[in-house]
């Protein structure tokens, strides 16, 4: 099946991968894009949640100024320092400095404003494994039934980096975010179920990698819910995984996808860079009824 995004119809092609989400954008070379072909890719990322371009010339500078013509750049990381003083934005995964993200996670959404989305650059590969994985949250909600649809509605969830990256920050210090210094990492409350801010839609908002509980119920229901709802997620229906090549990129909406990259690749180097967009505080159905 081959769509073409949304208007202007001939500045790129968007192939689906998958039924849902995950699609492989040909005809754009994203360092030298023109504006219309920007706003094209900034609404396909919206419509299919990941997108992969294939064979791209990017370097930090140019990867950086395309997150800045995609939206608005955060540091690096909130506890990870830039990959060097030129790039504060670039937050690098090195598997030699233990960069790795193989736990079902959405990025960073332990602060008030977890990041919109991502933009990541393979720079280094093993020759084979390592690829990532992408779950669609909004399939996830809307293939749930009806009456546990209804009740994760009414939930909020704790999020917490402590587990994460609460070594990290104690030995190597903390970084700036947007909104402060981040010395140490306060736990913060966001909807089980978050409303798109652009599309209205609804997606389950938990995560392994962030999400401690379910605030106001008890111990084990909370684990109960959660364990139901991250096996939900992941299900192979809600995925779609890349096998990287050299200059691929992904870009992904980190409002309504949870991703994994798989650690099997022995002692060989991965190093992928990222840039990050920034984003805006989770809104749930409650709020907007
Ligand atoms: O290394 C990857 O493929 C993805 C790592 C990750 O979790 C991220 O870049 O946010
Ligand atoms: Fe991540």
């Amino acid at each position: 099946m081959t769509l073409t995004a949304t208007a202007p119809t001939d500045l790129l092609t968007v192939e689906p991968i998958g039924p849902f989400h995950g699609a492989r954008v040909l005809g754009v070379e994203l360092a030298r894009a023109d504006d219309d072909t920007i706003a094209a890719v900034r609404a396909a990322l919206t419509a299919h949640k990941v997108l992969f371009f294939p064979a791209q010339a990017l370097d930090p500078d140019s990867q950086v100024r395309l997150g800045r013509r995609l939206g608005e750049l955060t540091p690096s990381h909130p506890v990870v320092r830039g990959v060097d003083e030129e790039h504060p934005e670039i937050y690098a995964l090195d598997a030699a400095d233990n960069g790795f993200g193989d736990t079902w996670h959405t990025d960073v959404t332990f602060v008030r404003r977890p990041p919109l989305g991502s933009i990541l650059r393979a720079v280094q590969l093993p020759p084979v494994g390592g690829d990532t994985s992408w779950a669609d949250a909004e399939a996830a909600y809307a293939s749930l039934s009806a009456p546990v649809r209804a009740l994760a509605d009414q939930l909020t969830a704790v999020h917490d980096g402590n587990r994460e990256w609460g070594y990290h920050l104690a030995q190597r210090g903390g970084n700036r975010w947007d909104d402060g210094e981040y010395t140490r990492l306060t736990p913060v409350e966001h909807p089980v179920v978050r409303v798109h801010p652009e599309t209205g839609r609804r997606s389950l908002f938990v995560n392994p990698g962030f999400t401690s509980h379910i605030a106001g119920v008890s111990e084990a229901e909370s684990r109960g819910l959660l364990d139901a709802f991250y096996a939900h997620l992941t299900k192979p229906e809600h995925i779609v995984r890349h096998r990287w090549s050299p200059g691929d990129v992904a870009m992904w909406d980190n409002r309504s996808t949870l991703h994994y990259a798989a650690r099997d690749y022995g002692d060989f180097r991965r190093i992928m860079h990222r840039v990050t967009l920034r984003g805006d505080e989770p809104v749930g159905p409650a709020t907007i009824s």
